[in-house]
């Protein structure tokens, strides 16, 4: 199971760079009308530790789907209905915004400015979400005036989030209730999909340059986080044989790859936590979402496993990293049975027991 996220921003923010950075796919920088997509692994250190300890004959990591989509402009309807068109199925957006400086670099601006840049998206993606809005309201509106419950509980909460959106705020600011979301959530409003920031720079030595901060300040009002990431050593990076990377990162004074940071953060704006199944035979991450009770998490692995489920065997990986092996996991007690109201914790390592169907 991939869960889609997708690059957004205006043109040449440096999503396609960034995009084949994440996947090494090398797609023409300009005029990419069609939204790339790409399945990646999910870089996970806690797998490379696992692997070592279990040398297994096989391994299995978890992925995310990444898709590139086109830039997004002011007031371009044909754009807009494309560019909506592209990020409809996704999870999270992982909104890129260029702050850098650099005049060889064609831009429809003559200043950087993540402020304007980012309202410019969240505008084209609001009136995107008006007019959808617009459409519910217009098709149930018959059956409210007839009194029908459900359509007049519904009429309300759409105007509620249209009119908030008409007044500039995202959807996903709006501290809407369950039942609020309920009503809106066939219309799959794109300003209600988390956000997850991404500030890309020339050179990690800008780090922390204003535009950075001013990205870091409109994350804050979303409750997200900022990536930081020089888009354009990035894909330098991705290009090299895994052997010269580490030499070249040094050579640019970074530690590591900021991909495998961005990509974590974007699994955790997904909601996703990861758990994992260990023996001889396999190492794999599993994905299921936060929150999901024990016998969902077993049902990923195996629909048999959700239908008939006993119980789960879990160990932490934390404590079997401490104890060094399973055996004396278990010697010092910390293997825990769990039930089917237990909800499974990122880093669990379970083993499912279980009524096989007949
Ligand atoms: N100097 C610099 N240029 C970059 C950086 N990231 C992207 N670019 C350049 O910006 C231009 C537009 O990038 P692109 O990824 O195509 O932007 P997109 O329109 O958002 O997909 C390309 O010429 C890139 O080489 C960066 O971090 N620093
Ligand atoms: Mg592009």
């Amino acid at each position: 199971m991939a869960l889609r996220c997708a690059l957004i921003g205006i043109p040449s923010c440096g999503k396609t760079v960034i995009f084949n950075a994440i996947t090494s796919a090398r797609a023409p920088l300009y005029g990419a009308s069609e939204a790339n997509r790409v399945i990646v692994n999910l870089p996970d250190e806690r797998m490379t530790r696992l692997v070592d300890m279990y040398h297994p004959r096989k391994v299995v990591y978890a992925t995310l789907e990444v898709a590139d989509t086109p830039g997004i402009r002011a007031d371009d309807n044909s754009r807009r209905s494309r560019l909506v068109g592209s990020i409809k199925d996704v999870e999270a957006l992982l909104h890129v915004i260029r702050c850098f400086e650099d005049e060889q670099v064609p831009f429809e601006h003559a200043t950087i400015d993540p402020v304007r840049d980012t309202e410019t998206v969240d505008l084209e993606m609001m009136a995107s979400d008006s007019a959808t809005l617009q459409n519910k309201l217009e098709r149930i509106a018959k059956k409210a005036r007839s009194g029908d419950k459900d359509a007049v509980r519904e009429t309300a909460n759409c105007e509620k989030v249209l009119s908030a959106i008409q007044e500039g705020i995202p959807a996903r600011r709006q501290e809407l209730s369950s039942q609020e979301i309920a009503s809106v959530k066939e219309c799959n409003l794109v300003s209600l999909k988390p956000v997850l920031y991404i500030a890309n720079i020339n050179s990690m030595s800008e780090q922390d340059n204003k535009y950075v901060r001013t990205v870091r300040e409109l994350a804050a009002k979303d409750k997200s986080e900022t990536i930081v990431i020089s888009g354009k050593d990035e894909a330098d990076i991705s290009e090299l044989e895994p052997g010269d990377r580490a030499l070249f990162l040094k050579e640019l004074g970074i530690e590591e790859s900021a991909i495998e940071r961005l990509l974590q953060a974007a699994y955790r704006k997904l909601g996703l936590i990861t758990f994992f199944t260990t023996g001889e035979d396999e190492v794999r991450a599993w994905t299921c979402r936060r929150g999901d009770k024990a016998p969902v998490a077993a049902g990923k692995i195996h629909s048999d496993m959700e239908a008939g489920f006993i119980r789960m065997e879990v160990m932490k990986y934390s404590d079997l990293m401490e104890a060094g092996s399973e055996a004396a996991l278990a010697r010092a007690g910390k293997q825990h049975l769990e039930g089917r109201e237990y909800e499974v914790q990122d880093g669990d390592i379970v083993s499912v027991r279980f009524n096989a169907a007949r």
